[in-house]
């Protein structure tokens, strides 16, 4: 006998089918539920975000597509060409419902300005719009966006000032508030949402000593609360040499972790200066670790 659905059940089935969907992402409880199984070296050296068939990279200046297993697949070089007001730099970046969510600014020796969301499409790299940022909220530079689909929020982090997680309301396109993060995690860099928490990265191992860089998780689901405690999530021993911790996100199709680092270049006031020993370029890598236990 053919399965048939009356119209009421097929409605409950789709939105059940679509709650999976949004629910897939999930962090785990610890940073020791994450085993490292594969390193691939990308051109980016900024932010990671993932959808169902693909990985976005961004470099500072350019956005990058590849498949699962590392290849590239189109890349845009030219991508603040069309936007209002000038900008030289992507930090961390997320993609939600088709569209790549970057935060914009103009970033040099260590400040940023003209901060802005600008969302370009998934499938081209083509920009399409923005969203300028409210300086009232006292944000200073961008260096990671992440979205809450549930709520349809998008979350920003501040390298210069990390006391504040900003968030926009993607539904009006307004400064929606902020979440002040105690402790806040030294030279944030990247940021990620899902199951009510944010995971952020941050690159408080002076690599010059060869001090690890480190994940930090905070509760972000009560929207009413204005500040939230910040508990350490995993420390990155893995990386081959200590450099510099960029971007994270987490795969929807099967939870894999996955951090954008550099190694090899020396960084002052968030810039590159120079190599260190052995190096005569910086190297960007993705470490993808798979959820263990
Ligand atoms: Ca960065
Ligand atoms: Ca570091």
């Amino acid at each position: 006998m053919p399965v048939t659905f009356d119209k009421p059940l097929f409605i409950i089935f789709l939105f059940f089918t679509i709650s999976n969907t949004v629910e897939a992402q999930s962090i785990a409880p610890t940073g020791e539920h994450y085993r490292l199984k594969k390193i691939i070296p990308v051109e980016g050296r900024q932010g990671i975000a993932i959808d169902e068939n693909y990985y976005y990279v961004s470099s500072s200046t350019a956005l990058f597509k590849y498949d699962k297993e590392g290849n590239l697949l189109a890349t845009n070089k030219d991508p603040f060409k069309n936007l209002k007001k000038a900008a030289n730099h992507f930090g961390d970046i997320d993609v939600h419902n088709g569209k790549i969510y970057t935060g914009i600014e103009w970033f040099e020796d260590g400040v940023g300005k003209d901060i802005q969301i600008a969302i370009y499409d998934a499938e081209s790299l083509a920009y399409e719009s923005s969203i300028d940022f409210d300086p009232s909220s006292g944000q200073e530079e961008v260096c990671g966006i992440t979205v809450d689909p549930v709520r349809n929020m998008a979350w920003m982090a501040d390298w210069v000032n990390g006391n504040y997680l900003y968030r926009y309301d993607l539904t009006t396109e307004k400064y929606h508030g902020k979440l002040h993060i105690r402790p806040a995690p030294q030279y944030q860099q990247g940021v990620f949402y899902a199951d009510g928490k944010i995971l952020i990265s941050a690159d408080d191992g002076d690599a010059d000593l060869h001090e690890t860089d480190n994940l930090y998780a905070v509760d972000v689901s009560d929207l009413g609360k204005t500040a939230a405690f910040v508990t350490h999530f995993k420390e990155m021993k893995e990386f081959v040499r200590a450099g510099e911790i960029e971007g994270l996100s987490i795969d929807p199709t099967n939870n894999d972790l996955l951090v954008l680092t550099n190694r090899g270049s020396r960084i002052v006031l968030g810039m590159v200066k120079g190599f260190y020993e052995g190096y005569t370029e910086e190297l960007h890598e993705l470490y993808i670790y798979e959820r263990i236990k």
